[in-house]
């Protein structure tokens, strides 16, 4: 039975994938990145793959119903999770309403999304920095990092009121060691067991 969600929620370049990694060591929850998803779809030259590539290198956002699938599928082939870590999804107050649903579906719910503040400067060093060795085509320009962050500001960031009106909105600073922030949403998970 799938039980303890949380959502990771932040700016690209916010932390939400490099804090994934540790949770999922910590509390055995199974990690879903809609991003890492779509560049396995790449990867592996899909025709999905091939429609999401285009958007994705131009800092856009891939259509909602591509990823609400993809998300469906994997909470279909993961009924027996103790529960997700959910990493860049959900992006839109659609995709968010979706995620409701099809947990309502499986019996359960999100526990708390967590929300990494960062400004701007910072995730544009950040991407950039990770550009130089990640191969993204999305990290590798100044004028593609900030088009990101401004489909965040946009699309994004009214996710947060979402689960603001449902109580499980909290957020943390999302500058400082990667090791005090990962004590920090620890800390809030604890807080939220089912
Ligand atoms: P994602 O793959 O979700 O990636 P992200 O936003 O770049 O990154 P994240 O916040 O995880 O950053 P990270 O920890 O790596 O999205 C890519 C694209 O896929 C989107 O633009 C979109 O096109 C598409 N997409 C994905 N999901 C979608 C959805 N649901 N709907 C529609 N489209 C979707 O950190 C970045 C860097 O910062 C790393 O190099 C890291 O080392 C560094 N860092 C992390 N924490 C730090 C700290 N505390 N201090 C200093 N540096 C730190």
């Amino acid at each position: 039975m799938i039980m303890h969600n949380i959502v990771l929620f932040g700016p690209p370049g916010a932390g939400k994938g490099t804090q994934s990694q540790k949770l999922i060591a910590k509390y055995h929850l199974v990690h879903l990145s809609t991003g890492d998803l779509l560049r396995a779809q790449i990867a592996e030259g899909t025709e999905l793959g091939l429609k999401a590539k285009k958007l994705m290198d131009e800092g856009l956002l891939v259509p909602d119903e591509v990823v609400i699938g993809m998300i469906g599928n994997a909470l279909q082939k993961n009924k027996q999770a103790a529960g997700f870590i959910f990493d860049g999804f959900p992006r839109t107050v659609a995709q968010a309403e979706s995620l409701d649903r099809l947990l309502a579906e499986h019996g359960t719910n999100v526990a708390c999304m967590i929300a990494l503040e960062v400004g701007e400067e910072e995730l544009v060093k950040r991407l950039l920095e990770r550009g130089k060795t990640s191969g993204r085509p999305d990290d590798q320009d100044e004028s593609k990092a900030r088009r990101r962050v401004a489909v965040y500001n946009s699309e994004t960031a009214p996710v947060a009121g979402h689960y603001a009106r449902q109580g499980k909105f909290h957020s943390l600073n999302g500058i400082g060691e990667i090791e005090s922030i990962f004590a920090q949403i620890s800390d809030l998970i604890d807080r939220h067991k089912p």
